[in-house]
């Protein structure tokens, strides 16, 4: 079938809801008939950016490398979802100007969930580790994330449900007419 793809980036602190709400989008989407994929930071981090660490350079790297996987699927009709943190934006922009060039959709979602919110939640126990002093570089924390002045949409998951959050991306890519 002939569908059109689009990548819809994720941005947003550890623990702010990126993945969760993947999840639960992917899905409905397929049940409206789109071809899906993830491209999860964490599992990415696996296998095609398994050589990098969580340095400004390697986050660079780590972006632009998902960035370019993210366009080719999206160029061949996937709804490509990507949690990925992506805290600079100097990446972020180098992704979207990737995709500009190839006239390949790119959406970017602000999952702006605060760092306390995020610290409170601590899926992953990364908040409790850095506090601790067992580790540093905590994007939000002791590592920048810059904010994104270019999102199509800001979205605070905080005194959200997931149903509610998974709506407000899903109207965004309806006003876009992506799906
Ligand atoms: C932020 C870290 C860090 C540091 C490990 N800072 O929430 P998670 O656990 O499951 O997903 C996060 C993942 C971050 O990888 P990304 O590829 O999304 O990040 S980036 O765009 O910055 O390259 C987190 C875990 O790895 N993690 N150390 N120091 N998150």
């Amino acid at each position: 079938s002939s569908q059109q793809g689009a990548t819809i980036w994720l941005t947003g602190l550890s623990g702010a809801g990126k993945s969760t709400i993947t999840e639960a989008l992917a899905p409905r989407l397929r049940a409206a008939g789109h071809r899906v994929d993830i491209l999860d930071g964490d599992e990415v981090r696996q296998v095609l950016t398994a050589d990098l660490g969580f340095s400004r350079e390697d986050r660079i790297t780590n972006v632009r490398r998902i960035g370019y996987v993210a366009e080719v699927l999206s160029r061949n009709g996937v709804l490509t979802l990507v949690p990925v943190i992506a805290p600079y934006a100097e990446a972020r922009d180098a992704v979207r100007e990737r995709h500009e060039k190839a006239g390949t959709p790119f959406v970017l979602i602000h999952v702006a969930t605060s760092v306390e919110v995020c610290a409170e939640r601590d899926v992953k126990g990364l908040y409790a580790k850095q506090k601790a002093g067992q580790m540093t570089g905590l994007t939000g924390v002791d590592d920048p994330y810059e904010e994104p002045t270019n999102a199509d949409l800001r979205l605070d998951t905080a005194g959200r449900s997931l149903d509610e959050s998974v709506d407000a991306v899903w109207a965004v890519l309806s006003t876009r007419g992506l799906i």
